[in-house]
C-alpha cells in the first residue's frame, strides 16, 4: 500500500514542508527554492558519477545511481525540493523508439515517427513494468530522502515529447512536427491523446512509488502559434492533469510551459495547482492573471548565474519583489541550469533568496 493514497494527507511527513504549502498557497516562514536541473552537469559530484555509469541512459537506468545524483544537489544546498534523477525521453524510449544520446548533438531516436502508421502501432507501457526501474529509483530517493524533503515526479508534456519523436532529436524550427499537426490534425490529435493517457499512466505510478508532487514540462509550447498551442500541447496537458486528478487527487501538479506567457489562464484552467513561468513573463502580472487560482514558480533567467555574485544577489531581489508579498510563490529558474554556472553562484542564490524572503515572510 503507498501512503499517499492510504493515508490521510497529515499523515505525510512532507504536507508542511514549505514546497507543499507554497503549492496550496499557504503561509510560509520563507519562500521554498528548488532548481529545475539542479542535478547536473555543473556539479562535479555529478559529472563523476556519470562518468562511473559511463554514458546518460545507464545513470537514469540505475537506481542506485539516479539516487545518487537526485541527492546531491539536496545535500549540497538543502533546496526545498527533490526532483527525481530521469528524463522527459524515457517514455517514448520504452514505446520502442531507441533513445541514444549522440556527442553535441543531445538524444536522437533510432526509430522516429515517420509514418502515420506508427501513430496508430504506439504501445501504452505498463509504467511498472517497462519503466520499473524509473520506480525502483523514486523508492530508493524516497527512502534516502530527508524525511521532510518533499519528491517531484515528472514527464515531458506531450507535445513536447511529441516533437522528439517526429523530429527524431532536438530541433531548430520543429517543422516536421508542425506539418504533422497542419496537415493531419487527427492523426496529430491521436498521439497526443495517446501519450497523455501513457503519461498520466506514467505519473500515477510514480506517485504510487513516494513522489509528492508531479511536474509537466513543456518546453516547446512556445513554438506553437495560439490555435495550436490550445488545440495540441494544451489539450495534452488538460488531458494528463484530468486523468491523474481523478487517480491521486491529493497530489499537486505544476505545469511548466515555456514560452507560453500568453496562455497563463488556460493553463490555469486546465485544474492544476502550480504553474512554471519563465524570465519572459513578470511575475508580479502572472500573480495578478491567475495567482489567485494556482501557485506560481519561477523565474529568474538561468544566465544570471553566470554573473558576478553582487548581480545575482540584485536580479534575485528583484524577482523576490516582482513576486511581492503574500503567499503561492516558489523560486524556481526561468529554465534548467547549465552546465557553466559555478556551484558557488547557486550558494549566492540560495542564501538571497533565504534571507530576502523571511524578511516578508507571510
Ligand atoms: O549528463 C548529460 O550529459 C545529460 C544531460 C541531461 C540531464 C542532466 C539530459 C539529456 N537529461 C537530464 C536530466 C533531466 N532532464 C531532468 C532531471 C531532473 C533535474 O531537473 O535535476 C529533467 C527534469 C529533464 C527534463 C527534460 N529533458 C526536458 C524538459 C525540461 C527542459 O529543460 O526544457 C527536456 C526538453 C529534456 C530533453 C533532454 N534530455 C537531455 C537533454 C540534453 C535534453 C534537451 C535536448 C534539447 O535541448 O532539445
Amino acid at each position: 500500500m503507498n501512503s499517499s493514497s492510504s493515508n490521510p494527507p497529515s499523515a505525510n511527513p512532507r504536507h508542511d514542508s514549505r514546497f507543499l504549502k507554497a503549492l496550496r498557497r499557504e503561509p510560509v516562514d520563507r519562500t521554498p527554492i528548488w532548481l529545475m536541473r539542479q542535478a547536473g552537469r555543473y556539479l562535479p559530484e555529478y559529472r563523476a558519477t556519470r562518468a562511473k555509469a559511463g554514458d546518460f541512459l545507464t545513470l537514469a537506468g540505475t537506481p542506485e545511481l539516479a539516487c545518487e545524483v537526485t541527492l546531491q544537489p539536496i545535500r549540497r544546498y538543502g533546496f526545498d525540493a527533490s526532483i527525481l534523477f530521469s528524463d522527459i525521453l524515457i517514455l517514448p524510449h520504452e514505446m520502442g523508439l531507441g533513445l541514444h544520446f549522440v556527442a553535441g548533438e543531445g538524444p536522437k531516436f533510432h526509430t522516429p515517427i515517420r509514418d502515420l502508421k506508427q501513430i496508430h502501432a504506439l504501445p501504452r507501457p505498463d509504467p511498472n513494468e517497462a519503466t520499473g526501474y524509473v520506480m525502483d529509483a523514486v523508492r530508493m530517493i524516497r527512502a534516502e530522502l530527508p524525511e521532510d524533503t518533499p519528491l517531484i515526479g515528472f514527464a515531458g508534456s506531450p507535445w513536447t515529447v511529441a516533437t522528439y519523436m517526429i523530429e527524431g532529436g532536438s530541433s531548430k524550427d520543429f517543422a516536421r512536427a508542425k506539418r504533422l499537426l497542419l496537415q493531419h490534425p487527427d492523426d496529430a490529435e491521436r498521439l497526443i491523446a495517446h501519450l497523455a493517457d501513457s503519461t498520466a499512466d506514467y505519473l500515477v505510478a510514480q506517485v504510487e512509488a513516494g513522489a509528492d508532487a508531479l511536474m509537466v514540462f513543456d518546453s516547446w509550447g512556445g513554438v506553437l502559434s495560439p490555435a495550436l498551442f490550445r488545440r495540441f500541447s494544451l489539450a495534452g496537458m488538460r488531458r494528463i492533469v484530468e486523468r491523474v486528478r481523478a487517480a491521486c487527487p491529493d497530489t499537486p501538479i505544476v505545469l511548466f510551459a515555456k514560452g507560453c506567457g500568453a496562455h497563463l489562464e488556460a493553463l490555469a484552467d486546465t485544474g492544476c495547482q502550480g504553474l512554471g513561468v519563465d524570465w519572459t513573463t513578470s511575475l508580479g502580472e502572472a500573480r495578478r492573471r491567475v495567482g489567485d487560482r494556482v501557485a506560481i514558480q519561477g523565474n529568474l533567467d538561468p544566465t544570471v548565474l553566470l554573473t558576478r555574485p553582487d548581480v545575482i544577489e540584485a536580479e534575485t531581489k528583484r524577482v523576490l519583489a516582482d513576486f511581492g508579498d503574500g503567499p503561492g510563490h516558489i523560486f524556481n529558474l526561468g529554465h534548467g541550469i547549465t552546465p557553466e554556472v559555478d556551484p558557488d553562484h547557486v550558494d549566492v542564490l540560495v542564501d538571497t533568496v533565504r534571507r530576502e524572503s523571511a524578511k516578508s515572510a507571510t
